[in-house]
């Protein structure tokens, strides 16, 4: 098969970079995108062994660093033709009326808008050359909502509509899009949900074995590799101790 440039945001971490590795041993190139700088550099040193890559230090949250970033590619990294939407996170798990605002904005501003943002500046590209494949991370906490998950949840119930809004209007251009909703997979997620916290971080994952970053690079891989005329649209994957965002078998 031709090669294909992928664009992944969140690629420093976690389903991101797992993703990375997996799709430069099968014939992408990758433009990785994250805000540690330091971690762009060594995966794209460790992955030059295997393909071409190249790295976009943003915060996805900033609309003019973002687009000052994606402009800023050289004219061969430009036809893009995977874009997967991966760079979020949940910040806090509180109850609606003590949640805090600075959480609130950061699900907010990095879920919905900053996936709305690169896509903005990625779409073009892609309607210009009639093709491509947007990759939406969500999540099933976009599909049941769970207490104290609220913004969060919220956030991903946004992914969900803007992935099905995307699939309706860029039908006329043949781009397919596919969102992959996730239960439990232990990366840095809950680290960052709990502010640094690692007791609280891993009490999600006792008694059970989670997803791993690997699952879900193995399931976009699959995607990817749909024949042209195929795109799998809609993906709930959970580990097999997980019934739903609440049932959990332990032990
Ligand atoms: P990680 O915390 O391991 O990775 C999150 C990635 O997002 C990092 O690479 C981080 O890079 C990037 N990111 C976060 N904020 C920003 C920002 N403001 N600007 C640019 N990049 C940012 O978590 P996961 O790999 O688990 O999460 C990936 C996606 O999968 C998320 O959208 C998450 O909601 C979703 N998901 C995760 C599940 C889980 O249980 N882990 C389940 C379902 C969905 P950097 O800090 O370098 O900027
Ligand atoms: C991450 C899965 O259940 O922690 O989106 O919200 S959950």
């Amino acid at each position: 098969m031709q090669k294909r440039i992928a664009l992944i945001t969140g690629a420093t971490s976690g389903i991101g970079e797992a993703t990375a590795r997996l799709l430069a041993a099968h014939n992408f190139e990758l433009i990785l995108c994250g805000r540690r700088r330091e971690r762009l550099d060594v995966l794209q040193q460790e992955l030059t062994a295997h393909t071409r890559v190249t790295t976009l230090s943003f915060d996805v949250r900033e609309h003019a660093d973002v687009q000052r970033a994606i402009a800023s590619l050289p004219a061969e990294w430009r036809a893009i033709d995977v874009l997967i939407n991966n760079a979020g996170n949940a910040h806090g798990l509180d109850p609606i009326q003590t949640g805090s605002l600075a959480d609130w904005d950061a699900m907010i501003d990095i879920n919905v808008k900053g996936l709305l943002y690169v896509s903005k500046e990625v779409l073009p590209v892609m309607t210009g050359r009639q093709s491509g494949h947007i990759i939406n991370l969500g999540s099933i906490a976009g599909k049941e909502v769970y207490p104290n998950g609220n913004v969060y949840c919220a956030s991903k119930f946004a992914v969900d509509a803007l992935t099905r809004g995307m699939r309706m209007d860029l039908n006329a251009y043949g781009i397919k899009v596919t969102s992959i909703n996730p239960g439990l997979v232990e990366t840095e997620f809950s680290l960052v949900r709990f502010k640094g916290d690692e007791t609280k971080a891993s009490a999600p994952y006792q008694g059970m074995t989670p997803l791993k970053g690997t699952d879900i690079a193995d399931i976009i891989l699959y995607v990817l590799q749909a024949p042209p005329h195929v795109v799998l649209a809609d993906i709930t994957v959970f580990p097999t101790a997980q019934a739903s965002s609440t049932q959990v078998k332990r032990g």
